[in-house]
């Protein structure tokens, strides 16, 4: 393949100091979750990095359905970050697949909290962070990245209203190995940055604070704005009623005017 993905190739000239020194890719896996788990679980060094051309059985939250054919780029980075450090690693990855979007295509890319990367309103790219504990402290965290590079989202009946694709949005090929070269030299740049800052860049960066939002969460829906996010990356959700709520984790759609060609 022109586009063709190996380590080789990847590594080249990057300076990285933890995320990207080690990187294994495959022509399909299952799920590159399991395997980066299977990694971590054997002592793999941190940063090393997953990546495969397409998944067969690839997931997202809550047992769901990640599409990832060929075309688009998979991959898992084995961490072992402090507990402390668990809640920045969904913004740490989406701030990198946002910044590598901009910078390689130009196009504008927004965050929907908690885990979705949207240009023009769908979602190009989606993030999974998974964990392992021992007690009290963390034996691993498995941060996953989905991105729709080369895809002919058409062809997916089940995402096409909702997803988009980078060759789609541009109307002209984008480089796979690009977008991972930079996606890595972005997550390494963040991974030991401030916290404070990667909060800050986060919390700015999402689309969704101050609209009228329908989160559902654990089987229940809550109305309200949007009020906030905390550096746990929880939502804070005022109610009609004037009354906060703290939302660890959920789906968020928009109920505001502005809706109708934004995110869903
Ligand atoms: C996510 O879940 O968005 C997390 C996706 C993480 C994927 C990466 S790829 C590398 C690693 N290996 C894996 O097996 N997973 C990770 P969630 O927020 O639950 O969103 C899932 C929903 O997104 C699905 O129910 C679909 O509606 C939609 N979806 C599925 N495939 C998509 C795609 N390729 N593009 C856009 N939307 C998609």
């Amino acid at each position: 393949m022109e586009d063709g993905l190996s380590p080789q190739k990847i590594t080249s000239g990057l300076n990285n100091r933890i995320i990207g020194r080690r990187v294994l890719c495959y022509p399909s896996l299952p799920s590159t979750m399991e395997t980066a788990r299977k990694e971590a679980a054997r002592g793999a060094p941190e940063g090393t990095v997953i990546i495969a051309d397409e998944q067969t059985v690839g997931h997202g939250r809550l047992g769901r359905t990640w599409l990832s054919p060929e075309g688009s780029v998979s991959l898992s980075v084995v961490l072992y970050p402090d507990i402390a450090g668990l809640p920045y690693l969904i913004m740490i990855a989406s701030l990198a697949v946002a910044r590598s979007i901009e910078a390689l295509t130009g196009l504008e890319a927004l965050l929907k909290w908690p885990n979705d990367v949207l240009v023009n309103g769908r979602k190009v790219a989606g993030i999974l962070i998974e964990s392992s504990m021992g007690g009290k402290a963390v034996d691993y965290a498995v941060m996953g990245i989905g991105i729709n590079i080369k895809v002919d989202i058409s062809a997916f009946p089940e995402i096409a209203a909702t997803a988009t694709s980078l060759s789609g949005e541009l109307h002209s090929s984008v480089s796979r190995l690009g977008v991972v070269r930079r996606l890595l030299v972005e997550l390494d740049g963040f991974y030991k940055a401030p916290r404070q800052a990667i909060y800050g860049e986060w919390r700015s960066r999402l689309t969704t604070l101050g609209r009228q939002v329908c989160v559902v969460s654990g089987g229940d829906a809550q109305y309200g704005r949007a009020e906030s996010v905390t550096a746990d990356g929880s939502l804070m959700l005022r109610a009609d009623d004037g009354s906060l709520t703290k939302v660890l984790a959920g789906d968020i759609s928009l109920r505001d005017a502005a809706d109708d060609n934004a995110t869903r």
